[in-house]
């Protein structure tokens, strides 16, 4: 039996949180040619950029995307471009027009070249109705225009896969924590933003309050639950292919500043709540993720101990290098 031809894959939005890690996780499995990242800007310097092809692509500019799909024989979409939920309630028409237009403008390219999509949702599709441990089926009314993008996205990814049988499938991420690239404008920021100064300064001033609980995951568990569902067979991808809930570690900000205390002491947290807070309040506190156990086999590795851990011995070990 001959083995699967490389699929050429393109990444939207490579530059972000997730593209940094992503894109290198990509290239290591498919080989760095095989993998072109894209983005709307530029950074001098970066990996994405330095190890393999890159272009600039606005996915609000269909017709860029369609001659790079073209130009390129794409097989496969990883978009990634999005403004998320801080800056998305600053400018909610930006946000809708790219997390809505720029997921139209890939699905419609996806069914013309018969394209797989992976197109990531997000906890913000759930709003203040949702019982705290989230369940897979609910109603999703979340009260942010980012989780409303969220929510129409999930539904669309639905439609194309029912009405013109394109491949989508996306996971409901929950805030990621990440030391090799800063977080991108979310709420969920501060679980990243924590261990910058406690490395610093020792002292970090905390955007929501002491007992405020999300649903978090360190990012190598993103990552492999990416990597894991899109390579499921599709029999086994059920009707939650726009959105399935993965579960990583859930914790308040006292659980995670008592957890960095072990290592960095002293380290000093006050909290000085802003509108993020709201946001944060209207999410629930952990997810359930029976069905992404069930259809392709979802099992966390990082918990909170181990995802401090990792995060500062290696933001430590950076920053050793960068001095
Ligand atoms: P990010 O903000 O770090 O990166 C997004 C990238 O998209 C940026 O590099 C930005 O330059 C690019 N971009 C913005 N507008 C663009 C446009 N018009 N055309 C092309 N590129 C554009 O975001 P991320 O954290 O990497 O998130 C990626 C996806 O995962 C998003 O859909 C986000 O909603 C979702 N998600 C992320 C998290 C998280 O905690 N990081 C959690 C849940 C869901
Ligand atoms: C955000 O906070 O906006 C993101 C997310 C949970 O979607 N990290």
């Amino acid at each position: 039996m001959s083995a699967a031809p490389t699929p050429t894959v393109l990444v939207t939005g490579a530059l972000g949180q997730i593209g940094t890690e992503l894109v290198s996780a990509l290239r290591e499995l498919y080989g760095s040619d095989s993998v072109i990242a894209s983005d709307i800007r530029e950074i001098e310097g970066h990996p994405v950029i330095n190890n393999g092809p890159f272009l600039t692509a606005d996915v609000l500019d269909k017709n860029s995307l369609k001659v790079i799909i073209e130009d390129n024989n794409v097989n496969i979409i990883y978009h990634l471009a999005a403004i998320l939920s801080a800056t998305g309630e600053k400018n909610p028409v930006l946000c809708e027009r790219v997390n809505v237009g720029g997921l139209a403008n890939v699905l419609e390219l996806a069914r013309e070249y018969e394209l797989r999509v992976f197109s990531p949702s997000s906890i913000a599709v759930f709003g203040p109705d949702c019982p705290n441990h989230a369940p897979q089926i609910t109603p999703l009314n979340p009260t942010t225009t980012y989780g409303k993008t969220k929510v129409t996205g999930e539904i669309m990814a639905k439609y194309y896969w029912e009405v013109h049988g394109v491949d989508v499938r996306g996971i409901r991420y929950p805030g990621l924590i990440s030391w090799k690239a800063p977080a991108g404008g979310g709420t969920t920021d501060y679980a990243v933003d924590i261990f910058h100064h406690a490395i610093m300064s020792g002292k970090y001033s905390c955007f929501v309050g002491p007992d405020t609980r999300l649903p978090m995951m360190y990012m190598d568990d993103a990552i492999r639950a990416t990597l894991e569902m899109m390579d499921t067979p599709v029999e086994s991808i059920s009707d939650s292919r726009g959105g399935y809930n993965i579960s990583g570690c859930s914790f308040t900000v006292t659980e995670l500043v008592a957890e960095i205390s072990k290592v960095i002491d002293p380290f000093e947290c006050t909290y000085s709540p802003d509108i993020r807070q709201e946001y944060a309040d209207s999410w629930p506190d952990s997810v359930d993720d029976t069905e992404a156990s069930n259809d392709w086999g979802w099992k966390a590795e990082f918990g909170l101990e181990q995802l401090v851990n990792e995060m500062l011995t290696n933001l430590t070990r950076t920053r050793e290098v960068e001095e």
